[in-house]
């Protein structure tokens, strides 16, 4: 999670003391963790003057500004690598079922999942043979270094085996990272480690995290710069020889510059020739960023953060999605140029943890569909989504603290859900394209995407920022279809699924399709409830489907049946902590292992 510029000003509290501290608004104050604050803000009045009936022309070829074709797995997650053994498993053969269960939906649907594992605490951990009581992962607290205190990080080859064997049941494939401090020599333990233990489950291998900030943090002289990253990564391909990467293919496998755009434009690192001095290593090229940040309330003046109330609003806003994003469009052409995938390799609401009643409340859910639908649009190759333990409000999804697992299920937040309702817009056909449509006179609340395929439109996707329970700013999208010519192609009917809550501002029981993850601590990673899907039927005089999205809500419309079907996935693997669930493949996992992994 990248830490913007107050980090170097601050002085750091210990999480424990952090996680006692809530600062805003007049609701009482959560003494708990922050993944678990139930404190709600006020909705932002709804906006007035805005069009509420949408027409929607789509045209079945010849449609200009499609996205490059994007996979289904397109939304993907990063684990922070010192919350690993709560997420992923505490080892190999202990490996957490509601994780299990959460990244089979995603499979399902798409295919395939992409986890990272890594972020600041990746740039000082350490391979070591073993850790006192059989622990995968343990900080190294007295030997803490530089401006934020990240106190090492030691683990053993079995959180990669761990990595490994949630492979064996769902088809995640992993990317790692090298730690970039020392360079002299590198440390790269963890590249032969990653490449045979986890094979073709590996994607990438990032080379450095965030490398434009490690002057903020003391890691680099004031003077560090894209040149100086691209002789280190010079450094890295000829230490990597000696023995780390005896078949080769990790030095094809690597990723750069993760940069932040906080001290070096990315143009500054394509402009050093980066990209094709590196063709032959860069699986992807990859940024990190988070639209803000919430600093000062966690490490640094409590005085001078920033009152969620004041920022709720630009999470409800399409055009600060478009602002966000406009300064990678340039990166994006250059990265097709190159033929190289450009991921946003960390992200989410903001650093720092995020935001309390905004980051974890169903104002991120929307939020985090259209910004994921932007990102696909602006030809990003995919995004991931940062999980960063019980001390942030934005996690996708959150174990229980280990002492609570018994009695005490998983907490799923609302960015989960813009994921799995992402892969069902995209489809499974590795080939869709998106369009936020340019319809005249839409409003900044309002956005809405065609889903495309071989240039004939699939899915819609809307988006209703807006929060008024009387209903008058629900709006109806006027769906038509026409052949180039003009004739009308309208289907007799649509299907739609809907993501809903009572407001902006609910934290949790969001339902998907009248299915949902719960509240605090109630999922084991299963959608819960029957699921509904409406059948909305078509004008046959005006050939228009009219699709009504509540304020505030967001809905999928399936413009065919194949395109439902094909979104919802075939079989339905589920992992239970009693059942015997079909594998993947022939995996030889201890399963009786499953049966008690359920937390620690
Ligand atoms: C994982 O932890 C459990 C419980 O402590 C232990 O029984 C098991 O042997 C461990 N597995 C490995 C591979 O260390
Ligand atoms: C789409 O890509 C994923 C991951 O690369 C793969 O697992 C899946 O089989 C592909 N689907 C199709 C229809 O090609
Ligand atoms: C701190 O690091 C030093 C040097 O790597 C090491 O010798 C020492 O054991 C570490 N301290 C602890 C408590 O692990
Ligand atoms: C776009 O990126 C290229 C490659 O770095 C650079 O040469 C060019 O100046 C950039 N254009 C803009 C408008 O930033
Ligand atoms: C939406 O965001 C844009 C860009 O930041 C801003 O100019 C506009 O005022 C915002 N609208 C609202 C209602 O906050
Ligand atoms: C995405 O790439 C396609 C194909 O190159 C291009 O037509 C489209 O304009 C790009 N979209 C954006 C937002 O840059
Ligand atoms: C679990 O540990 C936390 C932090 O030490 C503590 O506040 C909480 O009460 C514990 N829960 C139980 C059920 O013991
Ligand atoms: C979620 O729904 C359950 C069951 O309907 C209810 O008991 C619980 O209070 C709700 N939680 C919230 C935060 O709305
Ligand atoms: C899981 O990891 C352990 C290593 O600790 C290994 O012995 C076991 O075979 C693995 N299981 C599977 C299914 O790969
Ligand atoms: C490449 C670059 O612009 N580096 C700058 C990073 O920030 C420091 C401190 O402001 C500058 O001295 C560098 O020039």
């Amino acid at each position: 999670m990248g830490l913007p510029h107050l980090a170097l000003i601050l002085s750091v509290v210990p999480h424990c003391v952090l996680g006692a501290i809530t600062v805003y608004s007049a609701q009482a104050t959560h003494v708990g963790l922050p993944a678990y604050d139930p404190a709600t803000l006020i909705p932002p009045p709804a906006p007035t003057n805005v069009m509420t009936s949408i027409p929607v022309k789509l045209q079945n070829s010849g449609t200009a500004g499609l996205s490059i074709k994007q996979k289904g797995s397109f939304i993907g997650f990063s684990i922070e690598m010192s919350v690993c053994n709560q997420v992923l498993g505490s080892n190999s053969t202990l490996i957490q079922v509601p994780f299990l269960n959460l990244m089979a939906n995603i499979q399902q649907r798409a295919g395939s999942v992409m986890v990272r594992v890594g972020g600041n605490t990746q740039e000082s951990a350490k391979l070591v043979d073993s850790l006192p009581n059989g622990r995968i992962l343990s900080k190294d607290l007295e030997n803490v270094t530089g401006t934020t205190k990240t106190p090492p990080l030691e683990y053993t080859l079995d959180l990669i085996y761990l990595m490994r064997n949630i492979s064996n049941f769902v088809n995640v494939h992993w990317f790692a990272g090298i730690p970039w401090f020392e360079t002299q020599p590198f440390d790269l333990s963890i590249v032969p480690a990653a490449n045979n233990i986890l094979g073709d489950y590996l994607l990438g291998i990032q080379a450095g995290n965030e490398p434009d900030m490690y002057y903020l943090h003391d890691h680099r002289p004031a003077t560090y710069g894209p040149y100086d990253y691209l002789g280190e990564f010079s450094d890295l391909l000829s230490q990597i020889v000696f023995g780390a990467d005896p078949t080769g293919r990790a030095r094809k496998l690597l990723i750069g510059p993760s940069t932040t755009s906080f001290n070096w434009s990315l143009e500054q690192v394509w402009n050093t020739g980066f990209v094709d001095k590196y063709s032959a290593n860069l699986a992807f090229l990859a940024a990190e960023k988070y639209p803000n940040d919430n600093c000062q309330a966690r490490f640094g003046n409590l005085a001078q953060a920033i009152p969620p109330q004041n920022v709720l609003h630009t999470y409800l806003n399409h055009t600060a999605i478009l602002q966000f994003l406009q300064p990678y469009l340039n990166t994006t052409r250059y990265a097709q140029a190159k033929k190289k995938p450009f991921l946003m390799f960390e992200t989410n609401t903001a650093s720092c943890g995020g935001f309390p009643g905004v980051s974890d409340s169903f104002t991120a859910a929307l939020w985090g569909i259209d910004y994921s639908l932007q990102l696909a649009h602006s030809n990003f190759s995919g995004a991931m989504f940062h999980v960063g333990g019980q001390n942030v409000y934005y996690n996708p999804f959150t174990s229980p603290p280990m002492n609570e697992s018994f009695f005490h299920r998983w907490s799923v937040g609302p960015i989960y859900y813009s994921a799995l309702i992402m892969v069902e817009a995209l489809g499974p056909s590795n080939n869709s394209q998106e369009l936020d449509l340019p319809i005249p006179g839409i409003s900044e609340f309002t956005p809405v995407y065609g889903i495309y395929e071989n240039g004939v439109p699939k899915r819609v996707a809307i988006v209703n920022y807006m929060d008024d329970p009387n209903g008058a700013h629900d709006v109806d999208a006027v769906i038509s279809l026409a052949n180039r010519d003009g004739t009308k192609t309208t289907p007799s009917s649509v299907r739609v699924k809907y993501l809903a809550a009572s407001s902006v501002v609910q934290k949790g029981n969001y339902t998907w399709a009248g299915q949902t993850f719960g509240s605090f601590f109630e999922s084991n990673g299963r959608p819960m409830g029957e699921k509904d899907i409406k059948t909305v039927a078509c004008d046959s005089e005006s050939r228009t489907c009219t699709v009504n999205v509540p304020a505030p809500g967001f809905a999928l419309v399936f413009l065919s049946e194949d395109a439902e079907t094909e979104s919802s996935g075939k079989v339905s693997t589920t992992f239970a902590t009693t059942a015997r669930t079909k594998l993947r493949n022939t995996a030889t996992m201890n399963l009786a292992a499953l049966a008690t992994s359920n937390g620690n």
